[in-house]
């Protein structure tokens, strides 16, 4: 079994070498790169890398790769490298770009014989879980210089921004890139509490505003969270400062966590999902000890926070190792995305979901920005709203008018036979004209135009039923 494995790997370093070969007969590069923390990681390895080999480059930040995205970008430089999407769109790149551009991608693939494109499903492996789009690209950035080891950090940042430790640890081929990141003393990986924000925020707050999960009696409930965290013995302040759970002492954080699981099981959480909210986190050794960028998890959500919000050039310079000017804004992004995650997460608790036959779904329409929409339709499985069964369907309205579709399942379901990003391009297929979309199993997103929603939401309803059986 094991054997198998390694002569795939041995395929993909194969394709990567050749991929490496053609850059570097190469100048004149446009890096196209997704705008979330993965998408971003992905631009900024091979950003990286293509400046140690003296290479000129500009480089674009999009939402999705539709066709008039390509269009767009198209006349804008000589070769093209697609980062962290193009895999679906391989017909339509081919179409428009003839022979000059180069796909680094991990989503579901179309079926192409097209050299210049690396992706996991090629050589079987799984892009959904065992590597990112950021780790296909530090893959290639390693063929292209030994060097370019020293930006395995940032591979399992967007590894961990694509929520590929949502079994409770990094699998497949990014333990390679962990290896990697471990010799070169880049990041520490250790069994802790999952919970956002043991940096950045005061012990209250980390259990009051926690998404994902949400803590039912615990969640916007100060007084709540002062006594459990009185209760574990723990002190709030410390020399007046309030204290957060990185600066508890080991025996503080064991008590913590241990109350907290118990506590999850009194109030209604199965054995299964308080169990997950241990598991592996990586710590970034060489950022700072009080900066959110410290932690993998955190620094995935202030990129997304620059991404999501137009400002992609912002997590980018961050990524490239501004800790300054870029750093400073990105931090005022990272609020602000925080702000709106919560308000979102919030008018979905005020609205409700309506649980259709196959899956639960709410539109949003304008009260949710389409490009956080998904992330908040994934955070709804932390709380007691949905139940694991079913996978959840949001709209959102685009500014163009067309409405956004964002899908999100659980690991169960992808077990059960599901395959969201399949599902969402048939059905896209199917419809016809403008609409678009594809992407993970777990993940995956399109667009439709207003009056195709009733027949999209049968369509989905219909698929969704027959793989998953319901
Ligand atoms: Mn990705």
């Amino acid at each position: 079994m094991k054997k198998i494995v390694f002569m795939d790997f041995e395929e993909l370093k194969k394709r990567n070498q050749l991929i490496a070969e053609e850059i570097k007969k190469r100048n004149n590069f446009v890096i196209v790169n997704h705008h979330d923390a993965d998408g971003l990681c992905s631009g900024a390895i091979i950003a990286k890398a293509l400046e140690r080999e003296n290479k000129k480059f500009n480089q674009i930040t999009a939402k999705q790769l539709y066709s008039d995205t390509i269009r767009e970008i198209k006349n804008s430089g000589e070769n093209y490298i697609f980062v962290d999407f193009g895999s679906g769109q391989l017909n339509l790149l081919e179409e428009m770009l003839e022979k000059n551009y180069f796909v680094i991608d991990h989503h579901q693939p179309v079926k192409s014989d097209y050299l210049f494109h690396s992706n996991p499903f090629l050589f079987g492996f799984d892009g959904g879980k065992e590597v990112s789009g950021a780790g296909m690209t530090y893959f290639l950035a390693k063929e292209l210089n030994e060097k370019n080891k020293d930006l395995s950090a940032l591979a399992i940042v967007g590894a961990v921004g694509d929520m590929q430790d949502y079994e409770g640890e990094l699998t497949g081929l990014n333990r390679k890139i962990l290896a990697d990141a471990e010799e070169m003393k880049l990041i520490k990986k250790e069994k802790d509490l999952r919970l956002y924000g043991k940096i950045s925020r005061p012990l209250t707050q980390f259990l009051s505003f926690s998404s994902n999960p949400i803590f039912p009696g615990l969640a916007a409930n100060d007084k709540a969270c002062v006594d459990f965290i009185l209760n574990s013995g723990i002190e709030l302040k410390e020399k007046n400062a309030w204290k957060t759970y990185s600066d508890l002492t080991k025996e503080e954080k064991k008590t913590f966590t241990s109350n907290l699981i118990v506590y999850s099981i009194e109030n209604g959480f199965s054995e299964w999902k308080a169990q997950n909210i241990i598991g592996e986190t990586y710590t970034l050794l060489k950022e700072n000890p009080k900066s959110p960028l410290r932690d993998a998890k955190e620094f995935a959500t202030l990129l997304n926070s620059c991404g999501r919000h137009g400002e992609a050039h912002i997590g980018l310079k961050v990524c490239m190792g501004d800790r300054i000017n870029a750093y400073q804004n990105a931090m005022e992004l990272l609020l602000e995305h925080k702000r709106q995650l919560r308000a979102g997460i919030e008018w979905v608790h005020e609205q409700g979901l309506t649980e259709e036959k196959a899956f639960y779904f709410f539109d949003a329409e304008e009260n949710i920005k389409e490009e956080i929409v998904g992330i908040i339709a994934g955070m709804l499985y932390g709380s007691n709203l949905v139940s694991q069964k079913k996978p959840i369907i949001a709209f959102a309205r685009q500014k163009d008018g067309l409405i956004k579709v964002s899908a999100r399942a659980t690991d169960d379901l992808i077990r059960k036979g599901l395959n969201l990003g399949k599902i969402l391009r048939e059905t896209c297929m199917e419809l016809g004209s403008d609409a678009e979309g594809g992407g993970h199993k777990i993940a995956a997103g399109c667009r439709i135009n207003l009056w195709q929603q009733n027949s999209f939401k049968e369509k989905l309803n219909k698929k969704i039923a027959d793989s998953i059986k319901i």
